[in-house]
């Protein structure tokens, strides 16, 4: 690691400071340019502690930038990994309050719901589709702090990876059968589709994203448990939303999940 821990617990009470009052910021790499990929997740480490200091609960993981449309948007090539809590979940047919987000955009993911702990390291598909229970569909609701949603990796991932609320619901799909690189999504935007796609644009099948997020936690001695909810990945470009927008996401044969803002 190269930041000690005042560095990184003031990069976190930053980033937490732009949450709370909803303000955008330089990406942080600009302050500390000699920043590591410790030292990014230490950042987010701490952002959590943070929010679970007032409360809040951990439920899930995501795993963010794990599409080719994805990845060529925001520039980068490898996938990051970030949490999910309780006070960011919202009802299916819920709204999201648009004052308490910078500049929102929404993902189409595929939500897995385990049934078994899942742990790496050498977490493979197989293991993944084991230890599932269902999956879902879900919405992921981004909100990059950084200013115009510019910045690079480590400064995405000290950020929670853009993590701002999230809505799973529809229909659980059991995953025994289940083939999801072919089920295919369509979200809309005030009735109008404007984002298509299929599972396997999440690298290739979005199980082997959750296998990467359960290797990726292995390394810091973390596994994934029971019962947890994880966001696999865009499937699409995320999409820009305003106010008074309502957004569905139809998965087919998993029905359909709403939000409105
Ligand atoms: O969930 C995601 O793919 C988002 C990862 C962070 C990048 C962004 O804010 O678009
Ligand atoms: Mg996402």
């Amino acid at each position: 690691m190269k930041l000690d821990e005042i560095a990184i617990g003031r990069l976190a009470a930053h980033l937490d400071t732009c949450i709370r009052e909803v303000k955008d910021t330089v990406k942080i790499t600009d302050t500390y340019p000699e920043m590591d990929w410790d030292d990014a997740y230490a950042v987010q480490d701490a952002l959590r502690e943070r929010q679970i200091a007032r409360g809040a609960r951990v439920i899930g993981y995501k795993i963010g930038l794990t599409s080719l449309a994805k990845m060529k948007q925001m520039g980068v090539n490898s996938p990051v990994f970030g949490c999910l809590l309780d006070a960011h979940a919202l009802p299916d047919g819920g709204s999201a309050d648009t004052a308490a987000l910078i500049h929102p955009k929404v993902e189409p993911e595929i939500a897995f719901v385990l049934e078994r702990e899942l742990k790496g390291p050498d977490c493979h598909i197989g293991a993944v589709l084991a230890a599932t229970a269902f999956v879902l569909p879900g919405i992921e609701i981004i909100d990059s702090r950084y200013r115009d949603f510019k910045f690079d990796l480590k400064s995405v991932i000290a950020d929670n990876t853009s993590a701002a609320r999230f809505v799973i619901g529809g229909q659980p799909l059991a995953i025994a059968g289940a083939d999801l690189r072919t089920i295919g999504i369509v979200l809309e935007r005030n009735g109008e589709s404007v984002a298509f796609g299929a599972g396997a644009a999440v690298l290739g099948n979005p199980a082997v994203a959750v296998a990467m997020l359960a290797n990726h936690l292995a390394a810091r001695g973390e596994s994934i448990p029971a019962g947890a909810v994880i966001l696999s990945g865009g499937i699409t470009e995320a999409v820009a939303v305003r106010p008074g927008d309502n957004v569905t996401l139809r998965i087919h044969g998993m029905g359909s999940i709403s939000v409105r803002f």
